[in-house]
């Protein structure tokens, strides 16, 4: 059985969870895009040719896949189809999810949930460019893990946007948990370092650490988040136990030169690519995981507390290629 088939079936509107609802509400605009576009282009050939991959390709680096993985993608694709002789454009469209699907795969299995440690505090880093919606993430991330009953707190180590400390405190106040501030342009390692002292102290199982994000040189950068990094892990071995950058989807190709550029001053275990409503070019998340390695760990799928889902690439695909809803 196909991937699609394999998609429709497992599914079934009957049987459809929360989670996969949420997928198909946030994909739609990409949905649109990419599926729309696939089945017009079917439609128009009788069998395939070369035009027809040469359309297929332009069809997944619109939808922001990444040149380099699109041509990956069709030249196996290409390959299969001569091989096995199939000339049906909807067996190739076929073909090709699940070499989207197998492309990500492939790069390993991945526990995306938060992996707690025992008797001290998990320690959780956010870094990002500004505006990608770290702050969001990171209250939404706060709303998951009290759901499921863990002892969250938040740390504002941004001291540099004006504004930026009131905003996290907000989003404290709304979920009824601790938060540790510092003075404007205080130095954002002094804040961490507070923040883990605190952590400790309230005996916390999650603490969330929000950083600037301001634009700055690759040196400074790296700077900063080394000695955020070295002074907390003074008060919490290891920490933070995860890093997790916040991208962006409607910035497009530009998110994955971000993640680049982060991945080389510091070490990320984890990507979560927000607004994934609001753009129609879903194929970020493929392009990140081919080429950072880093997976997605989570998506933004709305501006409500609620709003975020863990990645799952069922639901992915699903949402983006096969879903009518
Ligand atoms: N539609 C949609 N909007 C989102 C999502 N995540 C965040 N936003 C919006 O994006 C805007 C910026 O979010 P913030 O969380 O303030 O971003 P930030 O990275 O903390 O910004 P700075 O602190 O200025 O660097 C806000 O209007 C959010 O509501 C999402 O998944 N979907
Ligand atoms: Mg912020």
């Amino acid at each position: 059985m196909g991937l699609i088939a394999f998609l429709k079936n497992k599914f079934k509107k009957k049987e459809k969870e929360e989670i996969t609802e949420k997928y198909e509400k946030g994909l739609e605009k990409s949905r649109r895009n990419f599926s729309s576009k696939l089945s017009n282009l079917a439609s128009r050939y009788k069998s395939v040719n070369q035009d027809y991959f040469e359309e297929l390709e332009q069809i997944l680096i619109e939808s922001d896949v990444g040149i380099s993985l699109a041509l990956k993608i069709i030249e196996e694709v290409l390959e299969r189809s001569q091989n096995e002789n199939i000339t049906d454009p909807n067996t190739i469209n076929e073909i090709l999810v699940d070499r989207m699907f197998l492309g990500y795969a492939s790069k390993g299995d991945v526990t995306n949930e938060i992996i707690f440690k025992e008797g001290m505090p998990t320690v959780l880093l956010v870094v990002g460019v500004n505006g990608v919606g770290k702050t969001t993430t990171i209250a939404k991330l706060a709303h998951r893990y009290i759901s499921k009953g863990k002892k969250v707190m938040l740390v504002a180590a941004d001291t540099f946007r004006a504004g930026a400390k009131e905003q996290l405190t907000i989003w404290a106040e709304r979920l009824h948990i601790d938060i540790v501030t510092g003075a404007n342009e205080a130095d954002p390692a002094s804040v961490a370092y507070d923040g883990m002292k605190k952590a400790k102290e309230k005996n916390v199982d999650l603490v969330i650490v929000d950083t600037a994000g301001r634009l700055q040189t690759k040196s400074n950068l790296m700077a900063e988040l080394a000695k955020i990094k070295r002074v907390m892990s003074k008060e919490i071995p290891d920490a933070p136990h995860d890093t997790f950058l916040i991208i962006d989807a409607t910035t497009g190709q530009n998110g994955v030169v971000q993640a680049k550029a982060f991945a080389e001053v510091t070490n990320l275990t984890g990507v979560v690519v927000t607004k994934m409503d609001g753009t129609s070019k879903g194929g970020i998340i493929l392009a990140i995981r081919d080429e950072l390695g880093v997976p997605v760990r989570f998506i933004g799928l709305g501006e409500k507390m609620d709003d975020l889902a863990e990645f799952d690439l069922d639901n992915y695909l699903y949402g983006l290629c096969v879903s009518e809803a």
